[in-house]
C-alpha cells in the first residue's frame, strides 16, 4: 500500500491530523495499536483551549461540541478556607469549553469513518522505517500477516509510550523530565457538579480538583501518594477526603453517588526535542507530556498539529518545505510555554513532602497574591485559556 502520510496513533492528534489531511485531499493512513472501543473507554481530558475548539471546527467535526459542550467563563482557586473567581473572560477576552476527550475522539472517528478514511485498529509492531532516507515506510502486524505502507512522511502522534520516539536514535534526541512525587486519584460519577465552574483547591491535606463532564456528570481528582491503590479507596473515602479539602461551602453542597471509573494517574513534565527527525515528526504526547494541573495536555496535541498541518500543506499545495522545516521550532516554542504554565500551577496547587509548613504558607502567599492582583490574575488567565498559535 502507499499514501502519502502514514499516521501512527489514534488518539486525538492522529485524528486530527488525519482529517486536516483528508479535508485538504492529502492522502493519510492511520495505525492503531489497539481497538476503537479501547480508546473510547479511556477518560481522560476535559477542558478545550478556543485554539483547539476551532481545529475541532476545521476538521469538520464541532458540531456536537458547540452543542453539549459547557462554555466557562471562568474557574476557581480555593485555599485557606477561601473560594475566588478567576474571571476568564472578563480578563481575557475568551472563554475555554469543557467537553470530554472520550467526546472529542468519538467525533472525529465518526467524521474520519464519514468520508471513508483509512483506519487500521489492532495493529501489532508498527514500526517506522528510513525516514532518516527519503523513502520511508511503515510495517505492522495484522491477522498474523505482515504488511508495509509506504509513504513520504510518517507523523508519530502515538502518545508517551508509543514507538515513534523510540525508534529514533537515542543520540539525536535531548530529552527533559520532571518526576513529581504524587499522582491524581479521579473518578467519574453519575452526580451533579458541586459547582458550575471548576474549583481547583489548594489544602494542607493535598491538591483537589472538581471538574465534570456535563451538568450530570461529575469528574473528582484528589493528590494521592505515588503507590497509593484504588482498591484503598472505595467511594466513600474518596468523597471524605475531597471534602475535607473544599471549602465549607462546596463541602456541604456536595451530591455523591457511586463512580464508575476510578484511577490514578502519576504526574511528569517531560519534553523531546527535536520533533522531526528527517521524513518522521513527533506530535503530541509522544513528544511532551505536562502535568494535568493547567489542562494543557490535549491543547498541545492541537497546536502542535496546527503546525504540522500547516507545513504538509504548503509541502504539497506549494512545494515548499519551509513550513515542516520549521515545524519543530514553532512547536516546542509553545510546548514549552505550557511546560512552564502546568509546572509553575502544579507546584502552587500541591502538597509536596519536602516542604513542610513553610512551603504551604507560600503557597497561600502566592495564591493570595495572585487573586488580589489583577496583573498576576490576568497572567493565569492568559495561560490558561490558551496562548496564541
Ligand atoms: P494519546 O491520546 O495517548 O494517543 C496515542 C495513541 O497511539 C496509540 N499507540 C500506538 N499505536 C500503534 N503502535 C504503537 N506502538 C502505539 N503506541 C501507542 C495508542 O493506542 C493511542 O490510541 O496521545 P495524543 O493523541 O497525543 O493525545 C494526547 C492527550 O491524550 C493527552 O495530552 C491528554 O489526555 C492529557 N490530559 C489533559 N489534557 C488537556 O488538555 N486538558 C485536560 O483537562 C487533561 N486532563 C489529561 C487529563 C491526561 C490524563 N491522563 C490519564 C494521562 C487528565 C488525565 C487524568
Ligand atoms: C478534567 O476534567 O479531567 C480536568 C479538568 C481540568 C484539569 C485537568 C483535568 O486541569
Amino acid at each position: 500500500m502507499r499514501t502519502k502520510v502514514a499516521i501512527i496513533g489514534s488518539g486525538p492528534s492522529g485524528l486530527l491530523l488525519g482529517q486536516l489531511l483528508t479535508n485538504a485531499g492529502i492522502d493519510n493512513v492511520i495505525l492503531d495499536r489497539v481497538s476503537k472501543d479501547y480508546i473510547l473507554g479511556r477518560v481522560r481530558a476535559g477542558v478545550l483551549e478556543e485554539g483547539m475548539a476551532g481545529m475541532l471546527d476545521r476538521a469538520g467535526a464541532g458540531a456536537r461540541m458547540h452543542k453539549e459542550g459547557l462554555p466557562h467563563d471562568g474557574f476557581s482557586l480555593a485555599f485557606d478556607g477561601r473560594d475566588h473567581r478567576i474571571d476568564l473572560f472578563g480578563l481575557t477576552g475568551k472563554r475555554v469549553t469543557v467537553y470530554g476527550q472520550t467526546e472529542l475522539t468519538h467525533d472525529l472517528m465518526d467524521r474520519r469513518e464519514a468520508m471513508s478514511g483509512l483506519s487500521i485498529y489492532e495493529a501489532a509492531n508498527v514500526t517506522p522505517h528510513n525516514f532518516e532516507g527519503g523513502k520511508p515506510y511503515v510495517t505492522y502486524e495484522k491477522d498474523g500477516v505482515t504488511h508495509r505502507i509506504d509513504c513520504d512522511f510518517i507523523a508519530g502522534c502515538d502518545g508517551y509510550h508509543g514507538v515513534s520516539r523510540k525508534s529514533v536514535p537515542e543520540s539525536a534526541l535531548q530529552t527533559f523530565e520532571r518526576i513529581y512525587p504524587f499522582g491524581w486519584l479521579g473518578i467519574l460519577a453519575e452526580v451533579p457538579p458541586v459547582s458550575h465552574e471548576l474549583i481547583y483547591a489548594n489544602h494542607p491535606r493535598g491538591f483537589a480538583l472538581c471538574s465534570m463532564r456535563s451538568e450530570t456528570r461529575s469528574r473528582y481528582y484528589i493528590q494521592c501518594a505515588l503507590d497509593e491503590k484504588t482498591e484503598n479507596w472505595p467511594d466513600d473515602r474518596f468523597y471524605d477526603e475531597l471534602r475535607r479539602r473544599l471549602p465549607a461551602e462546596h463541602a456541604e453542597r456536595m451530591v455523591t453517588g457511586p463512580s464508575f471509573e476510578k484511577s490514578i494517574a502519576p504526574l511528569r513534565s517531560f519534553v523531546a526535542e527535536p520533533m522531526r527527525f528527517g521524513r518522521l515528526f513527533l506530535v503530541g504526547d509522544a513528544a511532551h507530556i505536562v502535568p494535568p494541573t493547567g489542562a494543557k495536555g490535549l491543547n498541545l496535541a492541537a497546536s502542535d498539529v496546527y503546525y504540522l498541518f500547516e507545513g504538509l500543506q504548503e509541502f504539497y499545495g506549494e512545494k515548499s518545505a519551509a513550513g515542516i522545516d520549521a515545524y519543530s521550532a514553532r512547536a516546542l516554542k509553545r510546548v514549552w510555554r505550557a511546560v512552564r504554565f502546568s509546572w509553575s500551577m502544579t507546584t502552587m496547587m500541591h502538597r509536596f513532602p519536602d516542604t513542610g509548613e513553610f512551603g504551604q504558607k507560600i503557597q497561600e502567599a502566592e495564591l493570595d497574591y495572585l487573586v488580589s492582583s489583577k496583573a498576576a490574575s490576568t497572567a493565569l488567565a492568559e495561560n490558561y485559556v490558551g496562548l496564541p498559535y
